[in-house]
C-alpha cells in the first residue's frame, strides 16, 4: 500500500471523489467539525440523564447486549459501553438520522442503512483510566470477526464514530492499520490476537481527532484504543459509534438472545 498522507476532509451532502478515493485506499476518512460543541454538550448530557436512569434501575442489557458500567475517577459508577442509546435519547437519535450521513452510502453496496435497529445501535463508549479500570483501552479487533463469531459470512460494513471528547495519544487514541480492510480471511483472522494483544505497531497510525469530528472506518480494519499515560479527566474519552449496513435487514428487540461474541469481548478491557 502506498504510504499515508493523513488528511482531514469536511462531509457535504456528497462525497467527493477524493474522498471516496481515500476511504477506499486506507479503509477510513476523517471528516472534521461535524457537529458543534453545544450539540456534543447536548449529547453528553442526555447520554448523563440515560446513565442515571440506567444505574437507578440496574439495567444490565438492552434487546440482549450487555451494558458495561465501571467506576470514574471519583468513584462514581458509571456506564462505560451504553448501547441503543438511539433509541433513548433524542439528540443522539437525531445523529443516526442526519441527513448529511446519507452521503457516506456510496461506499456501501445498495441497499445501505444506518443500523438504528440492527447489532448494538448506537453503542457509546466512555474510557477513563482509574487503578484497576476494567475499560481504560480496547485491544487489536477488526469489528467484521463479530459476523465470523455469530457464525455468519462477513457482510461489508462501515462503523460510523462521533468524537464527544478531543482524542489524541494523551488518552489513548484510536489506533488503525491503513489499508488492513483489503487483507485476506486469513489475516482478517490471524494477523494479532484478538483483544488480548494491544503491543504497538510499527505501522500504526494515532488518529488525533477534536470534538465533534467523525471518524469512520471499514469493519474489516485492524484497530485498537490505546491506553490513556494518563489518570482521570485527562484520561477521559467518549466516542459514539453507530453502523452502516447493507444486506438482509436483522433487527434486534427485547427477547434478542446475547451474543456469545459478547462474552469474549469481556477480555478485551
Ligand atoms: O473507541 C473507539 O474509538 C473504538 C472502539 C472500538 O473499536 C469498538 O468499540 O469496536
Ligand atoms: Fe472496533
Amino acid at each position: 500500500m502506498k504510504k499515508i498522507e493523513l488528511k482531514k476532509f469536511t462531509l457535504g451532502y456528497a462525497l467527493t471523489k477524493e474522498q471516496i478515493e481515500y476511504y477506499n485506499t486506507y479503509g477510513f476518512i476523517h471528516f472534521e467539525d461535524f457537529l458543534s460543541e453545544q450539540q456534543v454538550d447536548a449529547i453528553i448530557h442526555s447520554a448523563e440523564k440515560l446513565q442515571d436512569e440506567w444505574i437507578s434501575k440496574d439495567i444490565k442489557q438492552v434487546n440482549g447486549i450487555p451494558i458495561k458500567y465501571g467506576y470514574d475517577e471519583n468513584k462514581k459508577k458509571i456506564v462505560q459501553r451504553f448501547v441503543f442509546t438511539n433509541k433513548y435519547s433524542n439528540e443522539i437519535r437525531e445523529f443516526v438520522q442526519h441527513p448529511q450521513l446519507n452521503a457516506l452510502k456510496v461506499l456501501m453496496p445498495r441497499g445501505a442503512r444506518i443500523g438504528e435497529n440492527e447489532k448494538d445501535g448506537a453503542v457509546l463508549n466512555h474510557y477513563v483510566n482509574v487503578p484497576d479500570s476494567s475499560y481504560k483501552q480496547l485491544g487489536w479487533h477488526t469489528d467484521s470477526a463479530r459476523d465470523i463469531f455469530y457464525g455468519k459470512k462477513i457482510q461489508q460494513f462501515i462503523n460510523i464514530g462521533l468524537y464527544l471528547d478531543d482524542s489524541s495519544e494523551v488518552n489513548g487514541g484510536l489506533r488503525v492499520l491503513p489499508g488492513t480492510h483489503k487483507q485476506n480471511i486469513f489475516s482478517m483472522l490471524f494477523r494479532k490476537l484478538y483483544f488480548l494483544n494491544n503491543q504497538d505497531d510499527k505501522n500504526e497510525i494515532v488518529i488525533r481527532a477534536k470534538k465533534g469530528d467523525l471518524v469512520i472506518h471499514d469493519g474489516r480494519m485492524w484497530h485498537r484504543v490505546a491506553p490513556s499515560p494518563f489518570f482521570g479527566e485527562k484520561s477521559r474519552r467518549r466516542v459514539i459509534y453507530v453502523p452502516l449496513l447493507a444486506g438482509r435487514y436483522q433487527p434486534k428487540d427485547q427477547n434478542s438472545k446475547t451474543p456469545l461474541y459478547h462474552y469474549f469481548h469481556k477480555l478485551a478491557g
